[in-house]
């Protein structure tokens, strides 16, 4: 068996050690122009030349959950394309989300900021029953982030392609349900894929649909939000803030505007980082179960875009 890696900002070193260690059979190298025909490919933002020079691919192992950037190349058709599964991205992914909703709802940065300039205040506690939030996307990431936050009692809405029951979340489905979705949210919490169905799906008539002093997470893509369209809706007050870990340019240029906009907190796309021990055990796992003719799980469907 052949494996090819070809990972864009990842060290190969510690990803080839622990792959060896998992089939030391295999010739396990990094992908170069000419390299020898492989059976897998372990990928993260690879160019168009790797899967051009391999057609006979039989799995393509994307070191991420989102393959948004993958699926706009070529890929041979005899792959399939499987996503990360978890592999500890959840946790991380509900942590972050959950700090988000409690530093906005228990007026953290206010009382971080009135520490800084030595003033003690107080302000008047709010009701969590006001803040329902709402998730977009209940896969793998979002189901997890919406049993998190029922842990600190919010109310929840859920918001997916097909009907999802999960204990507690209010679900909604489709595009039928959208509006009444985001009308029962103030919080809004992005965990959609990127796709053509979703791609600008934060904009100015979706925002403007949340209840009055809404608040926008964005940990999913850059591309799903209409960057003016958030702008204008804080500046008119209809958004109290927005948390963004993802942008339509990364790293973010240095003049855009949210970088020093004062109802905008950001972070370099560090939600969830892809974890090297939990994933090459995971690929490694799939890898294996491919090579004895088992059915792996998150396949990608190719047409749907995730
Ligand atoms: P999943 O594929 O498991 O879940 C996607 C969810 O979105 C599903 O519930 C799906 O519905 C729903 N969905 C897809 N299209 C639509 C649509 N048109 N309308 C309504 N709902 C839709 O993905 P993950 O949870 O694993 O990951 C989600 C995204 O998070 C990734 O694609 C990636 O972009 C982002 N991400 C960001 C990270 C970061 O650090 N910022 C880290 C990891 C991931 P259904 O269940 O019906 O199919
Ligand atoms: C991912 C990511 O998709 O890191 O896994 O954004």
């Amino acid at each position: 068996m052949n494996i090819t890696f070809c990972c864009t900002n990842t060290d190969p070193g510690p990803w080839l050690a622990g792959l060896r260690t998992a089939f030391p059979q295999a010739d396990i190298t990094v992908w170069q122009s000419g390299a020898p025909p492989a059976d897998y490919a372990v990928v993260w933002a690879p160019p168009q030349q790797l899967f051009d020079e391999q057609p006979q691919l039989r799995g393509i192992f994307n070191i991420g959950a989102g393959v948004d950037a993958l699926l706009k190349l070529r890929l041979p058709p005899s792959a399939v394309v499987v996503r990360l599964e978890d592999a500890g991205m959840a946790v991380q992914m509900a942590e972050y989300v959950c700090q988000g909703v409690i530093r906005h709802f228990r007026d953290l940065t206010a009382y971080a900021e009135d520490v800084r300039a030595g003033r003690w205040t107080s302000y008047t506690p709010r009701q969590r029953s006001d803040f329902p939030v709402g998730v977009m996307g209940l896969g793998v990431l979002g189901a997890r982030v919406a049993q998190a936050l029922q842990q600190f009692e919010f109310p929840v809405n859920g918001w997916s392609r097909t009907p999802k029951r999960l204990p507690g979340v209010r679900g909604f489905t489709g595009a039928a349900q959208f509006h009444d979705f985001l009308a029962s949210s103030r919080v809004l919490v992005n965990l959609l894929p990127l796709t053509p169905d979703t791609a600008n799906i934060l904009n100015q008539e979706t925002l403007g649909s949340l209840q009055p002093g809404g608040y926008v997470i964005n940990v999913a893509r850059g591309a799903h939000l209409v960057d003016e369209d958030l702008l204008a809706l804080l500046d008119s007050g209809h958004l109290a803030g927005a948390l963004l870990d993802v942008f339509r340019t990364e790293p973010l240029p240095a003049d855009h505007p949210f970088w020093r906009h004062p109802k905008i907190t950001i972070t370099p796309h560090t939600s969830a980082r892809t974890l090297r021990s939990e994933s090459i055990a995971q690929i490694a796992g799939k890898i294996a179960a491919m090579q004895r003719g088992e059915a792996v799980t998150r396949i990608v469907d190719v047409g749907r875009g995730y």
